[in-house]
């Protein structure tokens, strides 16, 4: 008898060695969810829980080779980006994906880090915007990332409508822009071209500072995509998850907490 083949989702993202971010707080939400959890490496970093210090990106053909590779033996039912460090990497994932087709594209579009810093080099922002948003099924920037895609500045719920209304504009069929670093209570925008959906959250951590909750929250998007969930009750879903997960968050180091997810039920199948 043959093994069963698990329902699977993949995430082209960079590595974070400490395990908050990128394809390691993917694969973990992934595993969370019930899916066998495929991971592209883009970037490799130096981070610890008190910060990123360094990003060295693959070769862009290095990332090319592995979605190559993988999509010609894999069928993952959806996916996300993270991290892509280089508009070179934005090319060559473009060009892998329109090849091999695979299902729901999440676009976390990694350029700013919650604490402000820039997590990508020039004309990242603009190869995202013109080559990614017209392939995937929702963008999920920060405030300041949706402020760089979109132009503007986004600080405030009205700002954030705007941007999402504007990223649509740009081409993508839906954007999230995730609002945690709003004043006050945190609040999701969603606008899928037709609709504007706020999701409201209660601020929880008492001020303190959760490295890779963007990251927790597209993973988890693109798992109840591809678990069934329309796009709204799918934001939703992933909006409840990063909320679990702050709340259940771990210090395994001396600077930012972890938001760590408890095992959620019920699993895969009824998503
Ligand atoms: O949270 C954004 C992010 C994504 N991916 C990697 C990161 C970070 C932030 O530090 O290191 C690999």
């Amino acid at each position: 008898m043959s093994a069963r083949v698990p329902a699977a989702l993949l995430s082209i993202a960079g590595s974070d060695p400490v395990a908050g971010a990128g394809v390691q707080a993917d694969l973990r939400a992934f595993d969370h969810l019930g899916f066998y959890g495929f991971g592209v490496i883009t970037a490799v970093t130096a981070q610890s829980t008190t910060g990123l210090q360094e990003v060295y990106p693959l070769e862009a053909a290095q990332v090319e080779r592995q979605l190559q590779v993988l999509l010609a033996d894999v069928r993952p039912l959806a996916l996300k980006t993270g991290m892509l460090a280089t508009a070179d990497i934005v090319v060559a994932v473009v060009r892998a994906l329109k090849t091999a087709q695979p299902g729901p594209l999440v676009v976390d579009p990694v350029l700013a880090s919650t604490s402000g810093g820039s997590l990508g080099e020039q004309g990242l922002a603009a190869a995202i915007r013109e080559l990614l948003l017209p392939l995937c099924r929702v963008v999920t920037p920060n405030l300041a990332e949706a402020a760089e895609l979109a132009g503007g500045s986004v600080r405030t719920l009205d700002d954030a409508r705007a941007a999402a209304a504007r990223l649509v504009e740009l081409g993508a069929p839906a954007a999230c822009i995730t609002g945690g670093h709003l004043d006050g209570d945190p609040a999701d925008v969603l606008y899928d071209g037709d609709k504007m959906t706020i999701i409201r959250g209660r601020r929880a951590g008492g001020g303190r500072e959760f490295h890779g909750t963007g990251c927790l929250f597209s993973a988890a998007l693109a798992g109840f995509l591809a678990g069934g969930r329309g796009l709204t009750a799918a934001a939703e879903a992933a909006h409840g998850y990063v909320a679990a997960a702050i709340g259940a968050a771990v210090a395994p180091g001396g600077g930012m907490d972890i938001p760590w997810p408890p095992r959620l039920e019920p699993r895969v199948g009824n998503l």
